[in-house]
């Protein structure tokens, strides 16, 4: 059985939306943040990088939700993940969408939410948050032209892609993004949190919002403004 190890709120709902969407059973191990769990020599086995997500499979570990989310459309062709191609430059460009997420929106994402990794110095952080708000409104236009035409990331159908960007979407708003001027994706943000498997993963992370709660472990980003927009 795969074993998806994740936090509440973090990027790793895309990876646990993915396995709703494929709908096998899958274990989960919850990473208490606040307890400083992901540094503990427990989890570093499991990720050495002290990360979420982190899916442990019968072949081994797989890190990074870019890798986890090729594997998984691959290995479960059937879940629909992506749209099927054997076409090599069709799967880059899926490739090429993954690693927008994951490599240009994702860190701009951490900035803007958490300026505190980047500089510890308190009095940093508007300067940080600023910056990466104006980076952030360049790289999400083109999206937001794309959804303004088609219902999803990847056209007219849902992909895990929708998933992803619905987590961008959620992090950002959650921490103070204006996003008056991106409708578009805003209805996306809706569309694709209605999807059952986004549900059922919101549902996975509320009870581990609860029991990280219970224990006193919440976290919360310093600028959080509650759920997304
Ligand atoms: N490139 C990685 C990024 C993973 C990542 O940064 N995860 C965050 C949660 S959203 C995390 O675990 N941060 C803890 C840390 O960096 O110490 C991926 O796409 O999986």
């Amino acid at each position: 059985m795969l074993k998806l190890w994740f936090a509440p709120n973090t990027c790793a709902r895309v990876s646990m939306t993915a396995l709703e969407e494929i709908g096998q059973p899958y274990g989960t191990g919850l990473i208490a943040f606040m307890a400083g769990e992901h540094r503990k020599p427990e989890f570093l086995a499991v990720n050495p990088s002290g990360k979420v997500p982190a899916l442990e499979t019968p072949q081994g570990v797989l890190v990074q939700n870019g890798a986890i989310l090729s594997w998984l459309a691959e290995a479960y062709p059937d879940a629909g993940l992506l749209p099927p191609t054997d076409n090599p430059f069709e799967k880059a460009q899926q490739r090429a969408e993954i690693f927008r997420c994951s490599s240009d929106l994702h860190p701009l994402v951490t900035r803007f939410v958490m300026p505190q990794m980047i500089s510890t110095e308190m009095e940093d952080a508007p300067r940080i948050r600023a910056k990466a708000e104006e980076l952030l409104r360049f790289q999400l236009a083109p999206l937001e032209t794309r959804l303004a035409q088609d219902e999803f990331l990847l056209g007219g159908s849902w992909s895990i892609l929708d998933a992803y960007l619905a987590w961008i979407w959620f992090r950002i708003t959650g921490s103070g993004f204006d996003g008056d001027a991106f409708p578009a994706l805003r209805g996306h943000h809706q569309r694709a949190t209605e999807r059952p498997s986004a549900k059922a993963a919101l549902a996975r992370e509320a009870e581990a919002e609860k029991d990280l709660d219970g224990r006193g472990l919440l976290f919360r980003p310093p600028f959080d403004k509650g759920a997304g927009k």
